[in-house]
């Protein structure tokens, strides 16, 4: 029973793959629609791939279908055994020049780039310098030379490079911002730099890259492009912040007893004093997700309180928020909810 359905079922599955993963992608989470110089480059360097890969295949086809009408076998003529050739120089410096040319062509602009990319922060270069510090599983972002520290959202100005000094707390991380740069490992033991440089204003995806833990795949964080000057407004915002200022509602004043006395500050460093264990929560009411995949409702946030675990498998947020009631945790979530020091939100955070 080999219908027409049958010959063709190889070809009727991979062509339906085909279309369902053309779905696949997020438009803040791809090299294909490039919003920085590092992306742009990376799109470059695939289109040249792809036009030499496709130019390759081409003459290996139209060699191959006239070899195949040409040389095959003819009626009449079965038994007779065409000239055997054995090696011909021409052709075979031919086919092995050819090739090292197009790897040429391929491999001296991607080792450009390749360096280029990672190029670290120029000395006496007066550029924004950020810190990034990933962690099973989230990222902190340290800008030392402005004394502002933040978490999981990376607050960047548009239009100038910004240099990157990445490090892991832990296991090795990768740092992939598709949309506006590439990727990047982010060790234990060593110190990698990349720049960065956001050429539109915009919310754009990271992800952790590398295979870090059960939770790996929930290791995401943002980076939120705004203009120079909602940036500048940004950091005087974060650096007037006061840790200690009462919050207005009575519930979130509870909240930010709560907070202290249940230990979460312990682990949760609050204005510009470097994180310890967990999360800077300074901007936390202005995150555009939070624990790297959570939209920041007040309920996601009173189910992550209780419990972390069932969120984010291995996560290290761990000891007192188990004895926190859910009463107690929805007065937490206030406080936390309310700690934006800043007005300067991305208009477009709930694009995805
Ligand atoms: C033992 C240290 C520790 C303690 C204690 C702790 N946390 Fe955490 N917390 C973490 C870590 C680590 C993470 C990051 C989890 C992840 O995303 O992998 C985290 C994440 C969070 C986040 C998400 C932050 C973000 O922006 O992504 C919130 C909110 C939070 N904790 C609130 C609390 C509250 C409230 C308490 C007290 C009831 C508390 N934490 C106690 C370590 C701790
Ligand atoms: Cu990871």
């Amino acid at each position: 029973m080999k219908g027409w359905m049958g010959k063709f079922r190889v070809l009727f599955i991979l062509g339906s793959t085909a279309l369902v993963l053309s779905g696949c992608g997020l438009e803040n989470l791809t090299a294909l629609d490039p919003k920085g110089y590092g992306a742009q480059v990376s799109l470059d360097l695939i289109i040249l791939s792809i036009v030499i890969m496709v130019f390759v295949f081409l003459v290996v086809m139209v060699i191959y279908t006239f070899v195949f009408f040409r040389f095959r076998q003819k009626k009449g003529q079965e038994d007779v055994i065409p000239k055997q050739v054995e090696g011909n120089k021409v052709l075979e410096v031919i086919w092995t020049v050819i090739p090292i040319i197009l790897l040429l062509i391929l491999a001296v602009p991607t080792v450009t780039a390749t360096f280029d990319l990672a190029e670290g922060q120029p000395e006496g270069s007066d550029l924004l310098n950020v810190n990034v510090t990933g962690n099973q599983y989230w990222w902190n972002f340290s800008y030392d030379d402005l004394d502002v520290q933040t978490s999981q959202d990376l607050y960047i100005p548009t239009g100038e490079r910004v240099y990157i000094d990445m490090k892991s707390s832990d296991v090795i991380h990768s740092f992939w911002l598709p949309s506006i740069s590439g990727k990047m490992d982010v060790n234990p033991e060593n110190e990698n730099t990349m720049f960065i440089e956001a050429q539109e204003e915009g919310v754009y995806w990271g992800k952790c890259a590398e295979l870090c833990g059960p939770s790996h795949s929930l290791m995401d964080f943002r980076v939120v492009a705004v203009s120079p000057d909602e940036f500048d407004q940004w950091v005087t915002d974060m650096k007037n912040v006061d840790p200690e200022a009462e919050p207005e509602t009575a519930s979130a004043q509870e909240g930010k007893q709560l907070f202290s006395d249940k230990g979460c500050i312990s682990c949760h460093a609050l204005g510009s004093s470097p994180t310890a264990i967990g999360p800077n929560l300074t901007s936390f009411g202005s995150r555009t997700k939070f624990a790297g995949i959570l939209d920041p409702t007040k309920e996601n946030l009173v189910d992550w309180i209780m419990d972390p675990e069932s969120i984010k498998p291995g996560n290290k947020m761990t000891g007192n928020y188990k004895e926190v009631t859910e009463e107690e945790a929805s007065k937490i979530a206030d406080y936390l909810l309310q700690l934006e020091p800043s007005e300067i939100t991305p208009e477009d955070a709930e694009s995805e």
